[in-house]
């Protein structure tokens, strides 16, 4: 599976580091929405879904944590634990988050609003859905 990581630009001085996103130029769309999850429990896992349409950026901004990705053909595990990379979820990918380490702060920026129904629940149904 092709995994699509950003690295983005740390402006860094004496003072310490920035990361600046921006929709269309090192965001690749328009940023709809940005949420983030934090002050999660080490043993939980999140996700269990994929989205019929929408595009993400998921970025560890601080902490760690694993994201399994699954296109119904074949899964990878990614170690997201750099403020400055961006892991980049298309549509039709199912996944999961785990491992997540007591200081995690996992940012993520859509390409569209909150819409329950883009979102695809069962796995049996994804798997259909996909081939
Ligand atoms: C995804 C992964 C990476 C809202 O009201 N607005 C929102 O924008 C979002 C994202 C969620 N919610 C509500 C819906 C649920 O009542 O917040 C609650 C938790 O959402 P959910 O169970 O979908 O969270 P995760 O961590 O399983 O999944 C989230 C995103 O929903 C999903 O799009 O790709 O993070």
């Amino acid at each position: 599976m092709q995994i699509q990581i950003i690295d983005f630009e740390i402006k860094g001085d004496e003072r310490g580091s920035l990361v600046a996103l921006e929709g269309n130029k090192n965001i690749p769309f328009d940023i709809k929405r940005v949420y983030y999850i934090f002050a999660t429990q080490k043993a939980v896992r999140r996700g269990f879904h994929a989205h019929k349409n929408l595009k993400q950026i998921l970025i560890c901004v601080s902490g760690s944590c694993k994201i399994l990705l699954d296109d119904g053909k074949e899964n990878t595990e990614i170690l997201l634990n750099k403020p400055n990379q961006g892991l980049l979820i298309k549509s039709m990918i199912w996944r999961e988050m785990f491992d997540f380490s007591p200081d995690c702060v996992l940012m993520v920026l859509a390409d569209g609003y909150y819409d329950e129904q883009d979102y695809i629940r069962n796995y049996q149904e994804f798997l259909r859905l996909v081939k």
